[in-house]
């Protein structure tokens, strides 16, 4: 009897390590697996009483019922009343008395989106998750269920929480096709052709991950926009889907074709000064609401790699953004306005133009506009400087763009966990009011009082079953709404819930695959663009390297314009004596970067042409620390490689084989861009390999003779 026991144990365990195939992300609810913790979570929830029937706590109680049960392997009663319930949630308003011991102050705290959890003792010792409207709710009971996911003690509860940032947005670069720019984890998971009568799950099941993070709101097209999203047929398509994403709090918005009403609309300009365009805007406006009452607004890319935009007419980006904004206003819409600019003249350093057009233009923005940046100058190369914007147009609302598809970073093979460069950007400090005035508190407005405050992702997300693509390309995803959330948040306590969350709690697997991918992103720096290259990618499709590619028609697209290698050193002069790009960042921000001797490493060739020769912090010559750098970079894919092999044993099968072959080629890759690297860049230097650092596989024409047609892009 014991043996058949035991194997019906082992039978179990195998089912459960076996069925993963990591749709259900961060939001599995697998039994707990801590007996005692067990126990005293059963003891805690007896029974559940969710006040109201809004949408908003509708789905909460779904979740609440989706999920208990299954952690606490367990029946819990769903009761239509507070008396017998240990778990209550609700709206204060709706809760009334049975709120009665959480503290005022609390709930002024919590906001409009946040909520408060407390355990409190009368009338009976229950736990209250509450706040003022039923979207708060809901994320206290998304932050009630990882809690319990995390195996964290929920006896004596007070938590209050509220977002610091008002937009927590998702880009998708998802054509109407179905392809998605730069995106690498499968189709668009829009499927446009099928909507708007056929609803799939996923669109669930993603605004259900969304709202557990935080997230409330989602652009579902392209920046390199149709005109086409704003027809008739397509905004019943868009209207299906904000009623899916409704009640998890999430809105929607559309990235805008500025030239919209020639295509769609048959005028003969798009002039933002022109009043037939501007009643234009306003009747699609019109028309847009009507399908979309909760609407967000628009995210627009102007003048900008060939999309159209008001230079097209003389006018500036704030003549183009205050006409849609005027648009909007009647019905609280927002206008997103991308900084990521650079004109057809290519002769300016690429890095400061952003800059030049958009700082004369601070304070000529109206209240529901943002400009929205990217985190750095050029365009999400694995490492950047912050953007020299932020703490520049003080009277502009700026909101954070990262990119969580990794354009740059080895596509959805790599495994590269970013919150940690994320944090580099957000804690780097601008000196715009003196010491301590972060790009963090830039985002979130606190620096200058804007109640307007936004971060966005652009989404790593597409059709393939885990989502994806790679399994841990979810983390960044999730780490994307949690900073949007909290932009404080440490990187080391954003990939703890996350694994727990998505794999085990056991802590000999959480403890090393944490420090793997804290680790991970200095990897990839060190074997793609160490000590501060960047841009140095494959032509166009931004696979693999190619530092020595000069053949694009803009000389600003051509890696070697980045690079810059000659006989006597390697980097972009963008002191003084170069570009003067660090002119534009406030003389306290500059100092880190501006003298050769004392610059950190990893900026140096961002800012500076260094002699090959030149001694860097490590004692080393600057091409001996070069060789280093790419060969530690790989040996951290081998540790990377090594660390999963001790751990697949806590990891249900499909996904430990599928991250160990993705570390395979991870290595392979990481060991292509070394070698590629430091052949060609040894052909400048003429110095030798120093000890330690392995020849090249392949000879330097080899690697250069390489083309991928197809590469995804
Ligand atoms: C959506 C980079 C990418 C483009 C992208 C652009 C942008 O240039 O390579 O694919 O276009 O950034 O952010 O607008």
């Amino acid at each position: 009897m014991r043996k058949l026991c035991l194997l019906l144990l082992l039978l179990g365990c195998m089912a459960s390590l076996h069925a993963e195939d990591g749709y259900r992300l961060w939001l599995r609810y697998e039994r707990i697996s801590d007996a005692a913790l067990l126990q005293a979570y059963r003891n805690s929830i007896a029974g559940i009483y969710v006040a109201g029937n809004s949408p908003a706590l509708q789905v909460a109680l779904q979740e609440l019922q989706q999920a208990l049960p299954a952690l606490l392997d367990k029946k819990i009663p769903v009761l239509q009343q507070a008396q017998g319930a240990s778990l209550v949630a609700g709206t204060l308003q709706e809760l009334g008395t049975i709120a009665k011991d959480i503290p005022a102050s609390a709930l002024q705290q919590a906001g409009t989106e946040g909520f408060c959890i407390f355990t409190v003792s009368a009338p009976a010792k229950r736990t209250v998750i509450t706040a003022n409207t039923p979207v708060g709710v809901l994320y206290g009971v998304f932050h009630f269920l990882r809690l319990l996911q995390t195996h964290e003690p929920i006896r004596q509860l007070s938590v209050i929480s509220a977002p610091r940032l008002r937009y927590r947005l998702l880009d998708h670069w998802d054509n109407l096709n179905r392809t998605v720019e730069r995106g690498y984890a499968g189709f668009s998971i829009w499927d446009w052709h099928k909507l708007p009568g056929y609803i799939d799950q996923r669109y669930k099941d993603y605004a259900r991950a969304n709202a557990a993070i935080g997230i409330n709101g989602t652009v579902l097209n392209n920046v390199n926009a149709n005109a086409l999203s704003l027809s008739k047929a397509y905004l019943e398509k868009t209207a299906a889907l904000a009623n899916v994403f409704r009640p998890y709090g999430i809105r929607v918005y559309l990235s805008a074709r500025f030239s919209a009403p020639m295509e769609a609309g048959g005028l003969k300009t798009a002039d933002p000064l022109d009043p037939g365009v501007q009643q234009w805007w306003k009747d699609k406006l019109k028309e847009i609401y009507s399908y979309i009452p909760d609407f967000g607004g628009f995210l627009v890319k102007a003048n900008s790699e060939g999309q159209p935009g008001p230079q097209n007419y003389g006018r500036t980006h704030a003549d183009g953004a205050n006409m849609l904004a005027d648009a909007l206003a009647p019905y609280k819409g927002i206008v997103m306005w991308r900084a990521f600019v650079y004109d057809a003249k290519a002769d300016q350093d690429r890095f400061k133009q952003a800059y030049e057009e958009f700082k004369p233009l601070d304070g000529q923005f109206r209240e529901n506009v943002a400009v929205q940046v990217k985190n750095g100058p050029i365009d999400f190369q694995p490492r950047e400087p912050f953007h020299p914007l932020f703490g520049a147009m003080p009277q502009t609302p700026l909101m954070m763009e990262f990119q969580l598809t990794q354009e740059y970073l080895g596509f959805a093979t790599h495994l590269v966990y970013l919150p940690g460069f994320f944090r580099e950007v957000l804690d780097a400090d601008t000196y715009e009011k003196g010491r301590g005035s972060t790009v963090a508190k830039v985002i979130d407005g606190t620096l200058e009082g804007h109640a307007f405050s936004g971060m966005a992702g652009v989404a790593n997300i597409g059709n393939d079953r885990n989502w994806t693509g790679h399994p841990f390309g979810q983390a960044n995803w999730y780490a994307l709404g949690r900073m949007a959330w909290d932009p404080r948040l440490r990187s080391e306590k954003i990939a703890d819930e996350w694994l727990r969350q998505t794999f085990s709690n056991d802590p000999h697997f959480v403890n090393p695959v944490k420090k793997m991918m804290l680790a991970s992103h200095e990897t990839l720096v060190n074997y793609m663009t160490p000590l501060g290259l960047h841009h140095i990618m494959g032509y166009s499709h931004h696979y693999g390297p190619a530092p020595w590619y000069d053949k694009a028609p803009r000389a600003d697209w051509n890696p070697v314009y980045f690079h810059r290698a000659d006989r006597n050193g390697i980097g972009f002069d963008r002191t003084p004596s170069g570009s003067n790009a660090l002119g534009q960042y406030t003389p306290e921000a500059r100092r880190q970067w501006e003298n050769l001797r004392d610059c950190p490493d990893e900026f140096l060739l961002w800012f500076h042409h260094v002699p090959w020769t030149h001694t860097l912090h490590s004692g080393r010559t600057l091409w001996n620390e070069m060789c280093y750098r790419y060969q530690s970079g790989v040996q951290g894919v081998q540790q990377m490689l090594n660390t999963w092999d001790s751990v697949v044993r806590y990891v249900d099968e499909e996904r430990a084989e599928q991250v160990k072959m993705l570390l395979n080629i991870q290595l392979q890759e990481a060991s292509w861009w070394r070698d590629a690297c430091l052949s060609y860049f040894q052909t400048f230097s003429g110095m030798p390999l120093p000890p330690g650092i392995p020849a090249p596989a392949h000879t330097l024409e080899y690697y250069q003779s390489l083309t991928f047609p197809y590469a995804p892009h």
